[in-house]
C-alpha cells in the first residue's frame, strides 16, 4: 500500500509532464498556426481564419482541448514593432500618454494604445504576431481539489511571422 505522501509526490510528477507536454504542443501550434497564414489564400479573410485556427487544433491533437484554446493575432508594421506603443509627444515630459498629447494612431482605432498592433491576419508582406492562451488545469480531481484555484493556469506561447507578398484578393 502507498502511503498518501508517495501518491500525491507521483501524481504531482504525472501532472508536471503532462503541464511541460502541453506548453510545448501549444509553442508548437502557435508556430504551425503562424506558418499556415504567412501564404494568404484567396478564400477571404474568414476562411483565413479558420486555417490557422484548424492548424493549431491540428497538433494539440487530444492533450489539448479546443475549447481551452485562445488564438488571436496582431498586425504590426515591422518586427520591432511588435508590443511597442503607439509613438506619441509627450507634451508635459511624464514618460507617459496623457489624454490630448499627440499620437499616431497606428492600428486606426481611433484612440492610443500601449500595444500598436492590430487585429486580423495582416496583408501580403505584414508581420504579423501570432499569441495562443491555453487554460490548463490538472487532470486529476484530487490535485484540483488541494491546489489554491484549482490549479489552474494559463498557459501562453507567441510566435511572430512576415506575410508573403501574396497577391492580394
Ligand atoms: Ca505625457
Ligand atoms: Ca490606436
Amino acid at each position: 500500500m502507498l502511503a498518501p505522501a508517495l501518491v500525491l509526490l507521483l501524481v504531482g510528477i504525472v501532472e508536471a509532464a503532462f503541464l511541460f507536454l502541453t506548453q510545448f504542443l501549444l509553442q508548437t501550434a502557435v508556430g504551425d498556426a503562424a506558418r499556415s497564414g504567412v501564404v494568404g489564400s484567396e478564400l477571404g479573410a474568414a476562411s483565413r481564419e479558420a486555417a490557422v485556427r484548424a492548424a493549431a487544433e491540428r497538433v494539440g491533437g487530444s492533450l489539448l482541448q479546443p475549447e481551452r484554446l485562445h488564438l488571436d493575432t496582431l498586425v504590426y508594421p515591422r518586427f520591432d514593432d511588435i508590443g511597442r506603443p503607439e509613438p506619441f509627444v509627450d507634451v508635459n515630459g511624464n514618460g507617459a500618454h496623457d489624454p490630448g498629447e499627440p499620437f499616431t494612431d497606428v492600428n486606426e482605432n481611433g484612440r492610443w494604445d500601449e500595444d500598436m498592433g492590430r487585429p486580423g491576419l495582416g496583408g501580403p508582406n505584414d508581420v504579423v504576431l501570432y499569441r495562443v492562451r491555453y487554460d490548463w488545469e490538472p487532470m486529476t480531481p484530487l490535485l484540483r481539489a488541494i491546489l489554491p484555484d484549482g490549479g489552474r493556469l494559463e498557459l501562453r506561447a507567441a510566435y511572430a511571422v512576415r506575410n508573403e507578398p501574396y497577391p492580394e484578393g
